[in-house]
């Protein structure tokens, strides 16, 4: 393990918040275990072990259904312990995988086959070395017969530099926890008021709402970082996702209560139609349906 890493929650507390039927916790990750999936040579870091089982118990403890399991950047573009994951939850997983450009439509296929439906592009420069948006464009030509789409992570200060690339994917466009705005400008702040054009220029463009535990300044309960999900959540009701991010990897500041986390969705999303939308209709559409 990374030192100075810091291990999921052992013991999150029960939501109070119940959230609704088939409900679905769309940004989360398996971590090995390592001794059966080893993680990547080219990893920035090293988490400590988030098995399968440990994250379906969470997904019961916290009252949701299904998950999407993302592929995070300390597997590399080994898929294993993803499909490994995916193969275990039948129809209750769905997963997001990274591939290069010499992925073969027989590995998309079989990928296909136990639940994956997105790819992941990742522009965080402290996860990743960076590739050429060739070998994007390359990727994007090689999964298009699959209808999959791209889930996109990128830090605030890079948009500017992203925005053409990203508005000329043709897929349904995904990006990871609002495009981590800087919540100490606020809401009205010009770059996020940018990113919520994006998405209202964009009508592929779709967001998650999540990660408040990493944007937030001041820490939990995350007040600061609440209005940025409920502006996104009102503006695009159809667009949003919500998900835990377990096992918060590369968290400093302190360890998520991953109940706590999901006690905030009814401030995120206040009214029984806006949670519908954002944690059942929006991801079971986008993940099931496909
Ligand atoms: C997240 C966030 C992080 C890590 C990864 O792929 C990853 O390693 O996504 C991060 O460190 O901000 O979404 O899990």
């Amino acid at each position: 393990m990374t030192p100075e890493y810091l291990p999921f929650h052992p013991n999150p507390k029960t939501p109070e918040f119940t959230p609704p039927a088939e409900a679905v916790d769309a940004h989360c990750h398996v971590f090995g275990p390592a001794d059966l999936f080893p993680f990547s040579p080219e990893r920035k870091y090293t988490p400590c072990d988030a098995s399968k089982e440990q994250l379906f118990a969470l997904r019961d403890h916290l009252g949701f259904r299904k998950n999407v399991i993302v592929q995070a950047s300390c597997h590399g573009k080994n898929n294993d312990a993803l499909i490994d994951a995916l193969e275990t939850a039948g129809n209750l997983a769905r997963g997001v995988a990274v591939v290069g450009s010499d992925v073969t439509s027989e590995e998309l296929e079989r990928m296909h086959s136990v639940g994956v439906r997105a790819v992941r592009f990742n522009f965080v420069k402290r996860l990743v070395d960076t590739t050429p948006k060739e070998v994007f464009l390359e990727i994007v030509e090689k999964i298009k017969p699959f209808g999959w789409h791209i889930v996109v992570y990128f830090e605030a200060q890079d948009l500017p530099e992203l925005k053409p690339f990203l508005t000329s994917l043709p897929t349904t466009v995904v990006v990871d926890h609002m495009g981590r705005p800087d919540v100490v400008k606020g809401v009205d702040d010009q770059d996020f008021q940018e990113f919520v054009a994006m998405l209202r220029d964009h009508p592929n463009f779709w967001t998650k709402v999540s990660c408040p535990e990493r944007l937030s300044v001041a820490g939990p309960p995350y007040e600061d970082v609440i209005p940025f999900a409920r502006h996104l959540v009102e503006q695009f009701p159809d667009r949003v996702l919500w998900g835990t991010d377990w096992p918060h990897p590369n968290m400093k500041s302190h360890v998520p209560d991953d109940g706590l986390l999901t006690d905030i969705i009814p401030q995120i999303a206040v009214t029984p139609e806006l949670q519908k939308s954002l944690l059942v209709d929006n991801p079971n559409r986008l993940y099931w349906d496909t």
